[in-house]
């Protein structure tokens, strides 16, 4: 297991008195026109509403891994090019509709294996972790793929506060159910049998990789991209990087995941990116980098584990990648 022990944890990461999420706070701040470290690329004028973060910015980060040099794709872009099913199957669904979901107040109800279970509210689950840029590629195993700028915070850090026994072997991870609000959850369309459920073994969920985000361009999430704290798991498609987490579960089994439970010959556990191991339906050898036109598809290649094998092809040593789709 990879949870990190007391003395592997750098001082940056407990330090109470560091940068962290101060979601009511920060307005205060705001309006006093104090300036943050690291806010980045945005005016305040260019989208109101979403409240700014202080954060470390990726360039400051030691591993090279948590940014890319490839052009950002633009926030119009990840904004109104979704996948959250819970409010529609267009891409453009989730910009129409997401507005109306309630995420203040936000609870996360801890189960399972941990020393530490409960139902905290996401600023007390929150308190204290700085947060960090990480600038990643996203690839959907519908063959498109963006260039990101999350804020969040290693998974790990989580973990390592809420205490996971021996036995826990998985996380798995719900969306919010809110049929009021997620019309999606309400018409059927999509026959997934809600609520949205993704998983990792515990292992992938320490991975310095993974990360927990709340904000994207330097500003809290958007709703479409999973306010308030959604999962990236930037080696793995897309549908694993599960949106508006309401329970976080520590178990010895593999859970259950929404979409390989709806199409098991598509959609694997694993879901690692390889361009070797095609959908039953279409290549994965390739993928549309956004923003693209007619003129100007913008099909590159897709790269193993999506470009992160260094970092983590050791997770999957002498696993069958195909078997373990
Ligand atoms: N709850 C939930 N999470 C979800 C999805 C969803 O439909 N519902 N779609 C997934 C898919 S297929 C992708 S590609 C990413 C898209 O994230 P983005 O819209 O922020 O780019 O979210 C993932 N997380
Ligand atoms: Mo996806």
């Amino acid at each position: 297991m990879l949870i990190k022990r007391a003395a592997d944890i750098k001082s940056s990461e407990i330090t109470p008195e560091s940068v962290w999420l101060r979601r009511r706070d920060f307005i205060r701040g705001a309006a006093a026109g104090v300036a943050l470290a690291g806010l980045p690329r945005l005016s305040f004028a260019e989208d109101s509403g979403r409240r700014a973060l202080d954060f470390t910015p990726a360039a400051d980060l030691a591993n090279d891994a948590f940014r890319t040099d490839e052009p950002l794709t633009p926030l119009q872009h990840v904004t109104h090019y979704n996948n959250f099913y819970e409010f529609g199957t267009q891409k453009g669904d989730p910009a129409r509709y997401a507005g109306r979901l309630t995420t203040e107040p936000w609870t996360v109800k801890v189960t399972g294996e941990v020393e530490r279970p409960g139902t905290y509210a996401l600023e007390d689950l929150l308190r204290g972790i700085p947060l960090e840029e990480r600038i990643y590629r996203l690839r959907c195993v519908e063959a498109w793929s963006m260039v990101i700028p999350w804020v969040g915070f290693p998974l790990a850090t989580l973990l390592q506060r809420l205490r996971p026994t021996s036995r826990a072997k998985y996380v798995s991870f719900q969306t919010v159910m809110r049929r009021s609000e997620m019309r999606g959850q309400r018409s059927g369309t999509a026959l997934i049998d809600w609520p949205y459920v993704e998983g990792l073994r515990i292992d992938e969920a320490a991975h310095p990789l993974t990360i927990l985000a709340v904000g994207l361009y330097g500003k809290e999430l958007p709703n479409q991209n999973g306010a308030p704290l959604r999962l990236v798991v930037p080696w793995k498609y897309g549908f694993k990087s599960v949106k508006s987490i309401v329970r976080i579960t520590l178990q010895e089994r593999q859970p259950r995941t929404s979409w390989n439970q709806l199409a098991p010959h598509e959609y694997g556990f694993y879901a690692n990116v390889n361009p070797e191991v095609d959908h039953p339906r279409w290549s994965q050898a390739r993928e549309r980098r956004l923003p693209n036109t007619l003129f100007n598809p913008n099909f590159i290649d897709t790269v193993l584990f999506n470009g992160y094998g260094e970092q983590v092809a050791s997770l999957y040593s002498g696993m069958d990648l195909r078997r373990y789709y």
